[in-house]
């Protein structure tokens, strides 16, 4: 079939989500990228078309929203929205992060919930997708305020989780501190210490390199792409965008792979260090974003380089791009400036940072791009060894995990060059990721009937 009907198929497709979906316009994003993908297989692969599985999978098994009140410091009373897709269950319990920032809504956590799906069974790890969060800000708010908002959320949210059923972990807004409190007042209500969440803290459950998972993952998958061509991350330039927990351990393993990072962001702006930076330096950000929770603009007083106001850091020369803040933070014309620089790969760290068109861009000059459902998945395959390690009520050492991690990162590179190789050799990862991350849920939906 030619390519232009394949188009029409994708057309009338997404008008149909787009009408059954009004206005929630990443998730039609995130389900058209994989639709261009997954039309054309179908069509050669026809029993998932009679089963009408691409229109199941884009439906979410079940939708939770809920309301969620609170006690400011002051004694006001807060309202804030909670949330929890639970996207498909065939190969596994719901499992994905929960996002607490200004902008969440039912479409954005829609598009995290659907890669997830397909995310998660490229890790090979048996986990279905699902995803959550609020409205909440924790920029701001006191230790005691995000602790009081995030026992009300879970005072809901317990009734619908549970170690075989759906295990939340963090995202944006939700890291060590969150999940301690989450995980305190699922506890208390359920009176139960199970693996219902993972990210935990070390000493009650959680798993050595959960942490660092998302961001060595990234770093990895970007070395098996450069392997492809001979190369490697030795002596690279990378600007990375973000300075939370993705971007900070992405800077960390980049330096230890003998690449120089030299920029990292935040919603304010963003940093150049031409120098790199080091261990030290990275230390001083860990303590400043984690601890401090301050800004990144106070690294550039701290070490005397530039700092650009809002702007991120797509102008910057370099070889490897990792964006590893948010959503669509790469655009066309950012995408353009990379390649004209000479940057030949991108490997995401956040979920589906680069739009469409940025997407374009990469395929048309062939760099090596690794889209998030699959450079990011060392995130949550991680949390997936953090529930293995807690259904064994053992705990694996850091060469252990971080060994298996590795493995994943290559096993998922391997999975899509075996689905993404192109006519001229070089490899479309976004197919590659898009079909091999497919094929496992379609047969296993086949499988367990109509559901
Ligand atoms: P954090 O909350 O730790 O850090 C987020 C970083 O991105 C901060 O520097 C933040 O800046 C910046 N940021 C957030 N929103 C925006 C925005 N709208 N515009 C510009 N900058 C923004 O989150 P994570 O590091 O955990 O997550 C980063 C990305 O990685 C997300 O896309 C997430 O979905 C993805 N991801 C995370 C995984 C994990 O294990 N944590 C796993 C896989 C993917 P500021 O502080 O100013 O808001
Ligand atoms: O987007 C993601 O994969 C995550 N935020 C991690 C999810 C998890 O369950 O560890």
């Amino acid at each position: 079939m030619s390519n232009a009907i394949y188009q029409q198929q994708v057309d009338e497709f997404m008008a149909k989500i787009a009408a059954k979906n009004p206005g929630e316009l990443e998730f039609h994003q995130a389900v058209r990228e994989v639709a261009e993908s997954l039309i054309p297989y179908i069509e050669e692969n026809p029993r998932y078309k009679e089963a009408k599985i691409l229109e199941r999978i884009a439906e979410p098994e079940r939708v939770i929203l809920f309301r969620v009140p609170w006690l400011d410091d002051k004694g006001n009373v807060q309202i804030n929205r909670g949330f929890r897709i639970e996207m498909n269950s065939a190969i596994g319990p719901y499992k994905g992060g929960l996002r607490f920032h200004p902008t969440v809504n039912l479409g954005i956590l829609k598009f995290l919930a659907f890669e997830q799906v397909f995310k998660n069974s490229l890790t090979t790890l048996p986990m279905g997708g699902g995803k959550g969060g609020s409205d909440f800000d924790p920029k701001g708010k006191s230790d005691n305020e995000v602790m009081r908002f995030t026992q009300s959320f879970m005072t809901e949210l317990f009734r619908h989780i549970g170690p075989n059923t759906d295990v939340p972990a963090g995202d944006i807004g939700v890291g060590g501190r969150e999940i301690g409190f989450l995980f305190g007042q699922y506890k208390r209500l359920r009176n139960e210490f199970t693996g219902v969440l993972t990210g935990k803290g070390i000493e009650w459950g959680g798993s050595l390199i959960r942490p660092e998972a998302t961001g060595y993952g990234c770093t990895y998958f970007a070395e098996e792409m450069l392997k492809t061509r001979g190369d490697s991350l030795k002596g690279k330039t990378v600007a990375i965008s973000g300075s939370g927990n993705v971007a900070q351990y992405a800077c960390e393993k980049v330096t230890q792979m003998g690449g120089k990072v030299v920029t990292l962001s935040d919603s304010a702006g963003y940093i150049y260090d031409p120098n790199g930076i080091d261990a030290e330096k990275l230390a001083y950000v860990m303590h400043l974003k984690n601890v401090k929770r301050g800004r990144i603009s106070e690294y550039a007083a701290k070490y005397g380089v530039e700092y650009v106001e809002g702007k991120r850091p797509w102008g910057v020369k370099c070889d490897v791009a990792m964006p590893n803040a948010t959503q669509n933070e790469v655009s066309e014309e950012d995408a353009k400036t990379l390649v004209a620089n000479g940057c030949f790969v991108v490997s995401e760290g956040a979920n589906m940072p680069s739009t469409p068109e940025a997407i374009e861009v990469y395929q048309a000059n062939r760099i090596l791009y690794g889209p998030g459902k699959a450079a990011n998945a060392g995130g949550v395959a991680t949390s997936g060894l953090e529930m293995s390690q807690n259904s064994l009520r053992l705990n694996w050492t850091r060469e252990e995990v971080d060994a298996r991690l590795h493995q994943i990162m290559k096993d998922i590179h391997t999975t899509c060059v075996k689905y993404g190789r192109r006519e001229d050799g070089t490899i479309d990862y976004v197919k590659g990721a898009n079909i091999g991350g497919f094929v496992k849920v379609a047969d296993a939906m086949m499988a367990q009937g109509l559901v």
